[in-house]
């Protein structure tokens, strides 16, 4: 036996689905016909606990009922103190080709080199029972299990943070969370102690405009961009070093949905954004991201306007563009959501040899932060040894011992070094093959301090501001006056809009209107904002994908409709990537024009037009006024036309005029009245939605 394998924790080769199929490493419901206790006694009967007489006491003797009851009194575990809600899946990455003249990461070395990853998709604010279309940040945390150990790049969905410094991280969590003394709002940044913190803080003023965008709102985890966030360093074979920042790029671009739709989606599927990555993966309709990175050397850093090291500012894709590593693609559901999403630990700590650390300080207080809360959460040193967090690359070490050690760690010397030889010897350094830092020259004197380069805290919030279409402007403006009209305490709204000011005097006046108010002077700068070039690729709108690749067409039917109709609909819509659901007034289905039964997907009630990107109503001969006559109906097509969505009707006049919408016909509300109608309007459907829509009229 190797010296590597006899010290090695004892679940370390071969993937989780092959580790599994033996059966040794996890138990799956049904890998037993009968039912056991946890030591794997038969259990005669579930249904009664032990009872002296019929009607007598319970008997402490049942340790059957004992032991059920034990384990579920302990089956909760402290939720994360941030990023509770969350998803998971597992997929693989391939490197896009050999990157080793950038870094010696094994995972880049070669075209065509596979990882298998583990992705966990979150909210931030609310806790884990709360709704995925809160308006926040979603954590975008991805465990890759390279062959030189694990890799975990844990970043959001957003480029830019609150903070410049972790040692305000806990200020900021405590200011976004509930409030201490009512325990409410839940999931939301909409309260007075998180505008009070972001108005005293100007650094959190460039995220606080990402967040009111809809980057905040996202249509799907399969439809947003990923971000390392901080400056990392890459290191090649013979220790060049260059700085990189990661960028994750869904294949499917970038969707939204609008606040108004977010709002009642949260009632009609609290689950709407797990749903839809469960859905589309079981469907075989696996999501697929880029990673790449920004390169840039000592020489770029030092002639940026803005501190590398300062998280709260990006670098523009014009001035670096994104280098392509690799593909991601997300492939299998997890068996258990506890045992993968809950228990896995993700730290950013965890870099394989040719990925390093910036000295930005904000990663630095990470670095420190992570292995913390993993033992917090999970109970013991040995969470490494949890099947999600095991390498799958041999580890050797001495660590030993601790609560819930399930390896068996053999050999005689626990230590090193040590003068064995043989099993008995144990794992020794690796030298130069092992994670070699980056050699940096550090001096200076101990201080508290924040250095000048971190002072201009409101450039780039004004750069993002410029750089988004009319459209994303109206809704950043209307985000602001629904965030601070939440808040109670005028001043804390005074505050907040003095910092806009230093962002842009129309942000600042169109957000003041919608508030009603008048506009504080300008906040002091401790640096006067410059205008910078716009960098149009962070607009969304500006870079919309014309595809239906991965969205979903709702198709409302009424009494009668046309069967050929709904066929073509469904087979076009797949045709072009997409899928549907049908939509009744009774889940049980609805007759058809040639007698069929539909059966329907959900009841209009429980299935409003928020669900989908696109809806086609197809009332058929009796079903315009028995749509027209149903208030879901009703809400169905007035929702659909609010959120400007893309509308195909056939029959629908009854309806049309029980809402008040007959004449407000425009190019997003298609006739679907023959196959060619069916093309264009699926077709029209890979468009954007019609912002032009006038839904105030
Ligand atoms: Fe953090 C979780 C992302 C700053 C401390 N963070 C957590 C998760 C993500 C991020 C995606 C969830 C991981 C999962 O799904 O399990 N965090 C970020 C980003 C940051 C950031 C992109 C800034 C660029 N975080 C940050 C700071 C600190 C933390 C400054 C503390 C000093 N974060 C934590 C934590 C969490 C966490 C308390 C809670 C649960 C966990 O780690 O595993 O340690």
């Amino acid at each position: 036996m190797s010296p590597s394998k006899k010290t090695s924790d004892a679940r370390q080769a071969g993937p989780a689905s092959e580790r599994g199929q033996g059966g040794e490493l996890h138990q799956r419901a049904g890998d037993g016909e009968v039912l056991t206790t946890a030591h794997g006694v038969p259990v005669q009967d579930d249904q009664n606990s032990l009872r002296a007489g019929e009607r007598g006491p319970t008997l402490m003797s049942d340790m059957a009922f004992r032991e059920k009851i034990f384990h579920f009194d302990h089956e909760r575990i402290p939720e994360r103190v941030v990023h509770a809600r969350g998803y998971g899946a597992h997929g693989v990455f391939e490197s896009s080709g050999d990157h080793s003249d950038i870094t010696r990461a094994s995972l880049f070395a070669e075209k065509g080199k596979k990882t298998d990853v583990f992705v966990r998709f979150s909210t931030v604010a609310g806790n884990m029972g709360s709704f995925d279309l809160a308006r926040d940040v979603r954590g975008f945390a991805t465990k890759f299990y390279t062959d030189e150990g694990n890799w975990d790049l844990v970043g959001n969905n957003i480029p830019v943070f609150f903070i410049q410094d972790a040692v305000k991280f806990p200020d900021l969590v405590h200011a976004v969370k509930e409030e201490q003394d009512r325990g409410f709002p839940q999931a939301q940044s909409a309260h007075d102690t998180f505008w009070d913190f972001a108005g005293l803080m100007p650094e959190s003023t460039h995220m606080t405009l990402w967040q009111m965008s809809d980057r905040a709102i996202p249509r799907s985890f399969r439809m947003m961009e990923g971000f390392g966030v901080h400056t990392f360093r890459f290191l090649t074979a013979d220790g060049t070093s260059s700085f990189v920042k990661f960028h994750w790029k869904p294949k499917l671009g970038l969707q939204s949905v609008v606040w108004n739709e977010a709002l009642k989606i949260n009632g009609a599927d609290p689950d709407f954004h797990r749903r839809d990555l469960y859905d589309a993966i079981e469907s075989g309709d696996h999501p697929q991201w880029e990673l790449g990175v920004q390169v840039f050397d000592d020489a770029f850093a030092d002639e940026f306007d803005f501190d590398v090291l300062d998280a709260t500012k990006i670098i523009p894709e014009e001035l670096v563009p994104v280098r392509v590593l690799g593909t991601m693609t997300l492939n299998r559901t997890v068996d258990n959501v506890f045992s993968e999403t809950e228990q896995v630990a993700f730290m950013t700590q965890n870099v394989p040899p040719g990925i390093d650390f910036s000295n930005d300080p904000l990663l630095q207080g990470r670095n420190f932060s992570y292995l913390d809360t993993q033992l917090k959460r999970l109970g013991s040193t040995n969470f490494t040894q949890l099947e999600i967090n095991a390498p799958r690359c041999p580890v050797a070490h001495f660590q030993r011992d601790g609560h819930m050690q399930t390896a068996h760690q053999r050999g005689r010397a626990n230590y090193e070094p040590n003068s064995f030889t043989g099993e008995d010897r144990g794992p020794r350094e690796a030298g130069a093959a092992g994670h070699v830092p980056f050699a940096e020259e550090v001096s200076g004197t101990t201080r508290r301090i924040r250095a000048e380069s971190f002072a201009d805290h409101y450039s780039q919030a004004r750069q993002f501001w410029v750089s988004q279409t009319p459209v994303e402007q109206d809704h950043i403006v209307a985000a602001y006056v629904f965030e601070l009209g939440k808040c109670e305490i005028p001043a804390i709204r005074t505050q907040v809009m003095a910092n806009l000011r230093n962002v842009d005097e129309q942000l600042a006046s169109r957000v003041a209107d919608g508030l009603g108010m008048e506009l504080p002077a300008p906040s002091e700068a401790a640096v006067q904002p410059v205008d910078l070039d716009p960098s149009p690729a962070v607009s969304i709108l500006g870079n919309a994908k014309e595809t239906f690749e991965g969205r979903k067409l709702g198709i409302l039917v009424g009494r009668g409709a046309d069967a050929a109709q709904v066929d073509r609909l469904r087979k076009a819509v797949e045709k072009a990537g997409g899928m549907t659901q049908v939509v009744a007034v009774a889940v049980g289905g609805e007759s058809l024009s040639d007698g069929s039964t539909l059966e329907a997907d959900h009841a209009v009630a429980g299935g409003p037009s928020v669900l989908f990107d696109a809806v086609a109503i197809l009332a058929g001969e009796e079903g315009g006024q028995q749509l027209a006559d149903e208030p879901a109906a009703r809400d169905f097509l007035t929702d659909a036309f609010n959120h400007f969505k893309v509308v195909g009707l056939h029959g629908a006049d009854a309806l049309l005029a029980a809402t008040g919408l007959d004449g407000k016909t425009d190019e997003a509300i298609l006739v679907l009245g023959s196959a060619e109608d069916v093309t264009s309007f699926v077709a029209r459907c890979a468009g954007p939605r019609h912002w032009d829509r006038d839904i105030t009229a």
